[in-house]
């Protein structure tokens, strides 16, 4: 099963769209592994977005997100990383489709209410950074059978 690290940005938690959001993942059917409210500092937000750091929009990314506190997320499912991307939308809000999260709450780039990873790789890699092990829950989700198929449940 693939993972995803989602983080609900401080615009989503300013605005009081942690709910709508968190809904729309637990909707699709996702199971989630980890959650909590945390602040992000330079060091971690430096090492997130490495292939960011040499953009001249960079420091204002960094200033944001540390502005207030934010909502992490550990998600499992099957191909998730893709599952989640299209949930989530278009990075610039105003090319997001209409159903997804950012196509529907969010107009600028650069409050564009939710990291999601975008590779497999990547999503393994984000979780480790943002969560230690014993934040991490191992657990059967009963409605699983309604969801998936016996292949797709590994
Ligand atoms: P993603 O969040 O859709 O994966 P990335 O290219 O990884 O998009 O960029 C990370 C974040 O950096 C975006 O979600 C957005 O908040 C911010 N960002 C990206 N490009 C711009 C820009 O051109 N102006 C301002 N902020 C940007
Ligand atoms: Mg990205």
């Amino acid at each position: 099963m693939e993972k995803s690290l989602i983080i609900l940005k401080p615009d989503a938690v300013q605005r009081g769209l942690v709910g709508d959001i968190i809904k729309r993942f637990e909707m699709k059917g996702l199971k989630i592994l980890g959650i909590k409210m945390t602040s992000l500092d330079s060091a971690l937000l430096e090492a997130h977005y490495s292939h960011l750091t040499d953009k001249p929009f960079y420091k204002g990314l960094e200033n944001f997100m540390k502005s207030s506190p934010v909502i992490v997320m550990a998600i499992e499912g099957f191909e998730c990383v893709n599952s989640i991307r299209i949930i989530l939308g278009a990075t610039n809000p105003r090319e997001a489709e209409a159903g997804t999260i950012r196509g529907d709450m969010a107009i600028g780039t650069g409050r564009n209410l939710v990291h999601a990873s975008d590779s497999k790789e990547n999503g393994k890699k984000e979780v480790a950074r943002f969560f230690n092990d014993d934040e991490l829950f191992s657990y059967d989700k009963s409605e699983y059978l309604h969801i998936y198929e016996g292949h797709e449940r590994g």
